[in-house]
């Protein structure tokens, strides 16, 4: 399927999904498991139909917008940082979820105090090699789970889920954590992501069914 059907083929879904009067389940979530999700022990994969080759001689991450020290990591660079290792659960749109995911990486908190966003910063926006983009309220970023991952397992992260690195933000869904992460861009007004001005919610919480907008 070529890119473009495949992106109007999701659209036309979280539409329809809409038209059928989509409401957030009111019940049905177990303590781990959000509403309306069922557990899977693959690993699905979903991109836009291009998974970018970057080698890490090429591979740069830019984080800039309104903070008083903008960076630009080369791969070597950014692997000089702080390392941290956290357990977390992975919640899709499309329903699935899979537990203990373990990544490895730079926590986002780190590059926040490296960069020292201006008080006007309330909003983050992530750019991908493969042209993605998605968008979240700065807050959002700020939990000690939210990574800029390089390793999955233990391994670096694959080609396929998003190396050579990916944001993971596991209180949101998935696709708010950008795979081929390029650019970490501050804000003080929001902008919409890739799928999120194709009707995706704004601020995706999964217990709160945050799925269409
Ligand atoms: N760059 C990029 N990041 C992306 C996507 C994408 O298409 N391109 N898809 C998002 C979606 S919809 C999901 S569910 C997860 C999927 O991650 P996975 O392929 O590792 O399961 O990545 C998110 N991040
Ligand atoms: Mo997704």
């Amino acid at each position: 399927m070529s890119k473009e059907r495949y992106i109007a083929a999701k659209q036309k879904w979280a539409e329809k999904q809409l038209a059928q009067g989509f409401q957030p389940r009111a019940v049905a979530a177990t303590d781990r498991l959000p509403p309306g999700q069922k557990l899977t022990t693959g690993f699905p994969v979903l991109d836009l139909g291009v998974q970018p080759d970057i080698p890490l001689t090429e591979w740069t991450l830019t984080v800039d917008g309104l903070v008083e020290n903008p960076l630009v990591f080369s791969w070597e660079r950014f692997n000089a940082l702080p390392q941290v290792t956290d357990l977390s659960d992975f919640h899709c749109v499309t329903s699935w979820s899979k537990y203990d995911c373990q990544w490895t990486g730079v926590a986002f908190t780190t590059l926040f105090e490296l960069v020292q966003p201006k008080p006007e910063a309330k909003f983050v926006y992530f750019t991908s090699y493969d042209g993605y983009s998605t968008n979240v309220a700065l807050d959002r970023c700020l939990d000690d789970d939210v990574l800029v991952a390089t390793k999955f397992g233990g391994e670096p992260v694959s080609r396929e889920h998003g190396g050579p690195a990916r944001i993971i933000i596991p209180k949101l869904y998935a696709w708010k954590g950008a795979k081929f992460v390029k650019n970490i861009t501050f804000l003080a007004e929001d902008r919409l992501g890739f799928w999120e001005v194709r009707g995706y919610h704004n601020e995706g919480d999964p217990w709160k069914e945050e799925r269409y907008a």
